[in-house]
């Protein structure tokens, strides 16, 4: 293990500030205070925070409409992205995109996507463009196990490898798409195998371990940085709630999804694996800070400016 024991709890601040805000975004949007729909990311924050821990601001990710965890691990503000999901002027994206379109670009996030499937072919001309300007930088696509069997995935795959980009994709199989199981859509029940007959190395993780992520990931990032080409990563995980908030998830029972949260909890996971050299008492206090930040931030957001009606059509082209 390269990581110093700063390193792991800086990345356990990752994990445990993505579990709050989602947490507490479970509990807000139930009000009916937060415009438009949400999808949350807790149980697997480790793939995020496992991957991100290898990326540099210039480094570029590509997320899904479950994208809060991927934008907090890439180190997108989180004031700023709370004010966004309630739609407020200040922010990230001016409140015009909300939960599903967060992007930050002075972070290397190019945005969370409302269309599945849709950040292959983004993250891929992010990496054609490090390549070209021969930047050093990666790009990494974020994908569900639903997102893997759409067209432009594939196609996006096959010309990462016809083009040598330095890319990594990133299968995120938490074994649903919406209340479809994986097992039942994907054909070959095995998405990283897939990478070997368009030409690419890859590796199946536990993705409620942040330590095999980070290992996995490491690797494939590496090899992109050095000019070896794109690489697959499958990491397996659960989500602990519904497909968006609101879904009634009846494709699970109450029993089940207690057990899947007491045995796949990634948090919790990383408490055993650092037991010898991290306290329990000093993850708890980082919990504990975390929600405080997150209370602030939603307490901000409740009271701020929606933006002005005069700005509705900024920011919607691009002037050149
Ligand atoms: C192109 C496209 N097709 C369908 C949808 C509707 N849709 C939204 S999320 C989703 C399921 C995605 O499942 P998966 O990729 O496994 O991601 P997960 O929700 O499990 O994180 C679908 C079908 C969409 N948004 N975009």
């Amino acid at each position: 293990m390269d990581l110093s024991t700063q390193q792991q709890l800086d990345a356990y601040r990752k994990m445990s500030m993505i579990r709050a805000f989602e947490d507490r975004l479970h509990k807000e949007n139930a009000t009916g205070a937060i415009p438009g729909f949400i999808h949350l990311y807790a149980g697997e924050e480790a793939i995020a925070v496992g991957m991100c821990e290898n990326l540099t601001r210039a480094d570029k990710i590509a997320s899904t409409h479950r994208g809060h965890g991927h934008c907090i691990a890439k180190g997108c503000d989180v004031r700023g992205m709370m004010l966004e999901i309630y739609g407020r002027k200040e922010g990230l994206c001016h409140g015009k995109g909300g939960s599903m379109h967060i992007a930050d670009l002075a972070v290397g996030m190019l945005g969370a996507n409302g269309i599945v499937g849709g950040g292959p072919p983004l993250a891929i001309g992010a990496a054609l463009t490090s390549k070209y300007r021969k930047d050093g930088s990666v790009a990494v696509s974020f994908t569900g196990d639903g997102g893997s069997n759409h067209g432009f995935t594939l196609e996006a795959l096959n010309m990462a490898v016809v083009l040598q980009l330095p890319m990594v994709f990133v299968f995120e199989n938490n074994g649903m798409g919406e209340a479809t199981g994986a097992d039942f859509a994907i054909g070959s029940k095995d998405i990283a195998s897939r990478a070997g007959s368009f030409g690419m190395p890859s590796a199946t993780v536990d993705g409620t371990d942040f330590f095999d992520m980070y290992s996995a990931s490491k690797e494939a990032v590496t090899r992109a940085r050095e000019g070896g080409g794109p690489s697959v990563i499958e990491a397996t995980a659960v989500r602990f709630y519904g497909h968006f908030e609101g879904d009634p998830g009846l494709y699970r029972t109450p029993d089940q999804l207690a057990e899947l949260k007491e045995t796949k909890d990634p948090l919790v996971h990383f408490r055993a694996r650092t037991r010898d050299r991290i306290s329990a008492e000093d993850l708890d206090a980082i919990d504990a800070e975390n929600v405080a930040l997150v209370d602030a931030a939603v307490a901000e957001a409740q009271e701020a400016a929606l933006p002005d009606l005069s700005d509705v059509d900024a920011d919607v082209y691009v002037s050149y």
